[in-house]
């Protein structure tokens, strides 16, 4: 293509590229920024002027082609990996000693800067940029190619003739993150809460006019398909990615004891706040190519390389109030209410304090100074209570014995922690169950948001489930804020939601124990709604991962009457009853679908009873000892040979924090 193009333009090309690269990557421009732009308008002509000249790595099409409608799906001729982690020195000498063991004692380590982005993969042929891709789930991403060619360091030809498949992460600088916040502060909009969230979000744009605007930038650190001839380490390997024009993270270093493996840690850790990108630890990668070869890799990460991860940021804030709030299911949970504080790039006002139990265990008090974190850098918890703090006007706390909305006597269930409200007329599970029953991976209803549910049941216009189906356009242009055009919006989306599969309706009817993975291979078992509701206990215990427990829930749910009156509601009312197939949306991933967990250790915040329910209704299978079936081994406190074997065998190994990381929604 190039070939063909006339000598100045191909000059105007390879300059603004050379102007772009000195600008973008090296951050050491060559000519002010009036030449790159004179020169830009000196090729925009000559394409107006030519169309026939404009190919799709011309420095001007960065932002081109339509908005798309979806993304495509891209399979990954080699599995993208994910990285382990590890969370002290400890259990990097841990990961240390397994290497030596496996190749001997003559190891070099390259440590590099763990970027705070996303997984990405890109695809040049004969040097041109043809392919852009998430990691996905590892094995299959999506395409978003017209995205990434607006990352201005993403050169979008390179001097080599060999197709290659390059990796690395597309992060939001952070100058980039503060100005977007500014902006959209200034226009009214939702703020992105850390700049991984803003990269992801710009990320997943249908129209590439809007990254645009972002402002992304990518590092790359891995290859795919790669001319690795003279190349035998990946030290080697990162300079040559960064030989063709690509930008590679310079801080990366060879480390050749794990005394200056830690001293790098120490320097970065240090360095964290003034680097102009997010970092959330240290990568750390056995250098020598052969050795990585020996290590080899289990089904989701090389066994060559570890991240350490900087230990969650602690600041101390006020507990103003304990506010008691009861969720679908009955359980009732306290959240801390806390003077507003900065953690880890966010402000902070409430904390989860997942039940009475934990209040007792730190006596939390009402005005107690306490140390916060996020729990694996998300979710913000209560560390410790600063009890030397204490004025003396601190009010201990009790929780009530009543349901705060409906005032029946809360109950603590056989091996649970929580207190529940067991009312099934309690005003708040119901409302809960119905803000449920609209959410995005059950019914999925655009437009009935949690204030509209509230609002509508508080207004007794809806009281349960088969309500929704009866709503007109009166009873909801007299609610707040609803206009004309988002009424008939919902209602179309309303009636739309009768056409679901049948997973949907059973996951969002809210059966305890059937989680979005249990719904559809019940769907899938047993095809009608009428089917499963007359299925016997060994019907349903016969079905692929339905448990006994899970089997006497749907049973003891379709024996109420009430539920038989309700689903003939629901019928008169049109909605489908049957399952569509594989075809229709599937629900969505969890971090567990599909995967053996072992539980190992005492965990702080759960029972193991309570943590197995977690896994469960998430799609996951617990099981009681690690064998070469098991995908993951969640550590509490004290855990035994269990984690020693887990460790042995290089099985994903996550703690407490990282768990409940993995729970939010
Ligand atoms: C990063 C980063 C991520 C290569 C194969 C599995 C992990 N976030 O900066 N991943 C990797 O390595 C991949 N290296 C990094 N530096």
């Amino acid at each position: 293509m190039e070939d063909n193009l006339p000598a100045h333009v191909r000059d105007l090309r390879k300059w603004l590229n050379q102007y772009s690269y000195e600008y973008y990557v090296e951050d050491n421009p060559s000519v002010p920024d009036s030449e790159y732009d004179r020169l830009m308008q000196e090729l925009i002509a000559a394409e107006k002027a030519h169309p026939e000249w404009i190919t799709p790595d011309s420095p001007t099409q960065r932002v081109g082609g339509k908005p798309l409608k979806e993304f495509t799906k891209v399979t990954h001729e080699i599995p993208m990996l994910s990285l382990g982690d590890v969370f002290s020195e400890e259990e990097l000498l841990d990961f240390d000693r397994r290497v030596r063991q496996q190749v001997g004692d003559d190891v070099t380590y390259v440590c590099e800067l763990k970027i705070d982005g996303l997984a990405i993969s890109l695809t040049y042929e004969r040097g041109r940029f043809v392919l852009g891709a998430t990691r996905g789930d590892g094995t299959t991403g999506e395409d978003i190619t017209n995205n990434l060619r607006t990352v201005r360091s993403l050169p979008l030809t390179l001097p080599t003739d060999e197709t290659i498949e390059v990796r690395g992460e597309c992060y939001m600088p952070k100058k980039s993150f503060d100005k977007l916040n500014q902006q959209r502060q200034a226009n009214g909009e939702p703020l992105f809460a850390n700049p991984r969230n803003a990269a992801a979000g710009s990320l997943r744009q249908l129209d590439p006019k809007i990254t645009a605007h972002r402002r992304l930038a990518v590092f790359l650190y891995s290859a795919g398909t790669f001319n690795r001839e003279k190349i035998t380490t990946h030290y080697g390997l990162l300079q040559a990615i960064r030989t063709l024009g690509l930008p590679v993270n310079p801080e990366s270093r060879r480390c050749r004891t794990m005394q200056e493996v830690f001293d790098y840690i120490k320097e970065y850790t240090e360095k964290r706040d003034s680097l102009a990108y997010g970092i959330d630890g240290i990568v750390v990668k056995v250098d020598s190519m052969a050795q990585q070869a020996a290590l080899g890799h289990t089904v989701k990460t090389p066994r060559w390389m570890i991240a350490y991860k900087f230990p969650a940021e602690e600041v101390v804030s006020r507990l103003e109030a304990i506010e008691i709030s009861v969720g679908r299911t009955g359980a009732v949970t306290p959240t801390a209410v806390l003077t507003p504080v900065q953690v880890a790039g966010t402000t902070v006002r409430r904390a989860t304090l997942h039940n009475e139990d934990l209040i007792r265990e730190k006596d939390l008090r009402i005005g107690d100074r306490v140390v916060i974190h996020k729990a694996g850098d998300i979710i913000p918890e209560v560390v410790n209570v600063l009890t030397g703090q204490r004025t003396g006007k601190e009010i201990p706390f009790s929780m009530p014995e009543n349901c705060p909305e409906c005032g029946s006597a809360l109950v603590r269930l056989e091996e649970e922690v929580a207190l529940r409200c067991i009312n099934p007329k309690c005003p708040a599970l119901i409302r809960e169950g119905l803000i449920h029953f609209v959410s995005r991976n059950a019914m999925n209803i655009d437009g009935l948001g949690e204030k509209v549910i509230t609002q509508l049941f508080e207004k007794h216009l809806i009281h349960d489930v088969a309500d929704l189906y009866k709503l007109n356009f009166d009873e909801l242009i007299a609610l707040d804020r609803m206009g004309e055009k988002s009424v008939t919006n919902l209602l179309e989306a309303i009636e739309r939601s009768k056409q679901n599969s049948l997973e949907r309706l059973l996951f969002g009817l809210g059966i305890r124990f059937i989680g979005a993975k249990a719904a559809q291979i019940l769907a899938r078992a047993f095809h009608t709604m009428d089917q499963l509701a007359a299925a016997s206990m060994e019907q349903l215990t016969a079905v692929d991962e339905i448990g006994e427990k899970m089997a006497d829930s749907v049973r003891t749910y379709f024996a109420k009457p009430e539920v038989a009156a309700l689903i003939d509601e629901l019928k008169t009312a049109g909605l489908n009853m049957t399952y569509l197939g594989p075809d229709a949306p599937a629900p969505a991933d969890t971090p567990f679908s599909g995967k053996t967990v072992v539980l190992t250790g005492k965990m702080e915040h759960f029972t193991r009873t309570e943590a197995k329910k977690e896994i469960e209704q998430r799609g996951g299978n617990v099981t009681g000892s690690v064998s070469a079936s098991t995908d993951l081994v969640i550590a509490g406190e004290a855990a035994g040979s269990k984690l020693d074997k887990a460790k042995k065998w290089s099985i994903e190994i996550w703690d407490e924090a990282r768990f409940l990381d993995s729970l939010k929604d």
